[in-house]
């Protein structure tokens, strides 16, 4: 039997690689140097697209491929899908919930943490002999007792929400509706209202159209000069210009960031602000969360080529 084609957008590690070669017939989009003229040569081949989160498929991809049925996401953002293409076409999406929803929580957690009591400056002070010639570290602001808001209440910002309570941080929640599953946070509909009453603002929102720049200038100096914000959703929830002025002004304390607009490249402004902590999109980057979000990835291929229910279907 023919394997079905398989167009792979971005790289992926050894581990993955090596099944996903050994089941389908793989076309490496992310070598091919002339990227339209490899979409010419391959794509009436493609029968599926396997993307990362960040990278997802565009409606100029999806439509190079008339026999496409379906895309799987190494990621549980799929924002970067063209979903109304995939719609148009009846073709099938799927994502890779669940699975790293605790290690984005650990991530977001650490910078909070990190960035409040200034590890990395503290890290340079011993390395750089501070320690030895200037003596005891500058003091920092304490976390514990703090008030903390989590924009959107999914499964990542419940898994921020409960770990934060272990540091007994006070919690508020920001989310379309009051969800029955958090009963001890207190909802706050509005996110201006809620960056008002927190120290820490979690942005764990799944991206959409609709919640683009919902963090927006009204929003981050409600958070305010004394006040940090931690983005391990998506870039396009801020709006990184007014982020940018406010924490260059001091109108917003800080930020600890793992998504930028552009990543990998970022805005060069971040590189000279002395109040951010900057991360490269690694919050699910771990072996285990990995390993099994390639799993995920090929088993929802599989399911779909053999005719089965699809595992984690977003279309
Ligand atoms: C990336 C992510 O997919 O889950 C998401 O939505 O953005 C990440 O997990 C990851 O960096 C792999 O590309």
């Amino acid at each position: 039997m023919t394997k079905p084609g398989i167009l792979q957008v971005g790289p992926y590690p050894e581990w993955d690689q090596i099944p996903l070669d050994e089941t389908f017939s793989v076309h490496r989009y992310f070598e091919a140097e002339n990227k339209d003229a490899y979409l010419a040569e391959v794509g009436s081949s493609i029968r599926g697209i396997a993307t990362r989160g960040e990278l997802g498929a565009s409606r100029a991809m999806i439509e190079a491929c008339p026999n496409l049925e379906i895309i799987s996401v190494y990621g549980v953002g799929y924002d970067a899908v063209d979903l109304a293409a995939c719609r148009e076409r009846g073709i099938r999406v799927t994502n890779t919930p669940d699975v790293l929803t605790k290690d984005v929580a650990d991530l977001g957690v650490a910078m909070m943490l990190a960035q409040s009591r200034g590890m990395t400056g503290a890290e340079s002070w011993v390395r750089d002999g501070s320690w030895a010639a200037k003596g005891l570290y500058p003091l920092k602001n304490r976390v514990w007792g703090k008030k903390a808001g989590v924009l959107g209440l999914g499964r990542i910002g419940f898994e921020v929400a409960k770990r934060l309570a272990g540091f007994d941080l006070s919690i508020a929640y920001s989310d379309v509706t009051a969800k029955d599953y958090a009963p001890d946070w207190t909802f706050i509909a509005d996110p201006v209202e809620l960056a008002r009453q927190s120290d820490f603002l979690f942005v764990t929102l799944a991206a959409s159209a609709e919640t683009r720049h919902i963090v927006n200038r009204e929003v981050i100096e409600a958070v305010g000069p004394e006040g940090m914000i931690i983005n391990i959703s998506r870039a396009s929830n801020i709006d990184e210009e007014a982020l940018l002025d406010a924490l260059e002004a001091g109108r917003l304390g800080s930020a600890a960031l793992d998504v930028f607009e552009g990543e990998p490249a970022l805005n060069p402004r971040f590189l000279k602000l002395g109040n951010v902590l900057l991360q490269p999109h690694h919050a699910s980057g771990t072996f285990e969360t990995r390993k099994a979000m390639g799993q995920l990835v090929r088993d929802n291929l599989s399911a779909h080529f053999a005719g089965k229910d699809l595992l984690t279907p977003v279309l």
